[in-house]
């Protein structure tokens, strides 16, 4: 059965803490992609157990991860939101697609190089799987388009790849497995740490005062806004070793939905203090209703859970029908027209 014109797929890890990069890099595209097509977003509890972690923690992540979405925007009668968990297509498919993903690419992707250097004690065989268990997620959708930030091209030039490979060993170059789109945000698909402009505002790897979290109060905010690593000069410009400024800038363009040229002509006569009031007046605004909305969801675990268990069997409908189609393709399992004729 043919699917919808444009079928959006994105996953989020369950970490509970989502910054300002997350949320203009990938949070807001999900939010626009209901207005464009079928969006199916799902959270990604398998893929939290490739490093350190722990379970009652992680349901908890889980549920904040849910409602910080939800306020955001994220529509259950528009999209399919659920858990990765609870379809096991995922994890099955995952084995599968392995018979056609290099061992050498994985072990060369630059996630796998950087958690594994921080995990050094012990590295999880599942940080390795990590960008299959990515590449399944995707395509077991048959999605179109996959929304992310920069730092994904990586996963998504390997799923491509694997999608590709299984179509030419499998199914005689026909596109059984759809190749995905990345798609990017034109501004803002990597913003970056506030307090070293030179590495990506992030979960892990990046600083405290330099991460503005989705649920920081507005003086939290505005403090780490107005703290901001910036250049000796004093032009609201971007260039060369003006990476702090040039963050700001793409910041104030991404909330306000302008270009970076745009503010940068707006802000031509404004001194750097000025301009990062104005940074984190327009950070505080975009922020606010989220949070806002935010801790009414999260109380209601019931309401939460409804809401994955929906988006769950909605999604299940979909990938098990491109688990029969692989299966069969692959040899694996009794042959379609002998299961369905005993
Ligand atoms: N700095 C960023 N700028 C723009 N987009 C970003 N994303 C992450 N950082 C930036 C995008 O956010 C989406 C969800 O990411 P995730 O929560 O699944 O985890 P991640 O990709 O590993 O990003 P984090 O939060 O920064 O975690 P760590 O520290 O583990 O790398 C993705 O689409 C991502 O591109």
């Amino acid at each position: 059965m043919a699917g919808p014109a444009l079928r959006i797929f994105s996953g989020i890890q369950p970490t509970g803490r989502k910054h300002l990069g997350n949320h203009i890099g990938a949070i807001a595209q999900y939010v626009t992609s209901q207005e464009r097509g079928e969006g199916i977003f799902c959270i990604v509890d398998l893929h939290a157990l490739t490093v350190a972690y722990d379970p009652a923690e992680l349901r908890e992540r889980l549920y904040d991860t849910t409602a910080i979405l939800l306020a955001a925007g994220l529509d259950p009668a528009r999209c399919i939101l659920f858990r990765q968990s609870d379809v096991r297509e995922h994890t099955e498919l995952t084995w599968l697609l392995s018979s056609v993903t290099e061992l050498g690419r994985l072990e060369r992707m630059h996630q796998f190089r950087d958690k594994s250097d921080a995990q050094r004690r012990m590295v999880r065989a599942g940080l390795l799987f990590y960008p299959v268990l990515m590449a399944a997620d995707v395509l077991a959708y048959r999605a179109h388009e996959v929304p992310v930030g920069e730092d994904q091209r990586e996963h998504v030039e390997l799923m491509r790849d694997v999608a590709d490979n299984f179509n030419r060993r499998f199914a005689g170059g026909e596109e059984v497995l759809v190749v995905p789109e990345l798609r990017m945000p034109e501004v803002g698909a990597r913003i970056m740490d506030l307090q070293d402009p030179t590495r990506k505002m992030s979960t892990t790897g990046a600083s405290e005062q330099g991460t503005v979290y989705v649920l920081d109060e507005p003086k939290a905010i505005e403090k780490k806004v107005k703290s901001a690593v910036t250049d000796s000069g004093s032009a609201v410009r971007r260039g060369d070793g003006k990476e702090g400024i040039a963050n700001l800038i793409e910041i104030l363009a991404a909330v306000r939905g302008i270009g970076p040229a745009e503010v940068e002509e707006s802000s031509a006569s404004m001194r750097y203090g000025e301009f990062k009031a104005l940074v984190a007046e327009a950070v505080v605004e975009y922020l606010a209703p989220v949070r806002e909305r935010y801790t009414e969801l999260r109380e209601d675990e019931r309401g939460l859970e409804a809401v994955l268990g929906q988006g769950a069997e909605r999604a299940r409908a979909i990938a098990s029908g491109t688990l029969a189609d692989v299966r069969e393709l692959m040899g694996v399992g009794a042959p379609s027209a002998i299961a369905t004729s005993v």
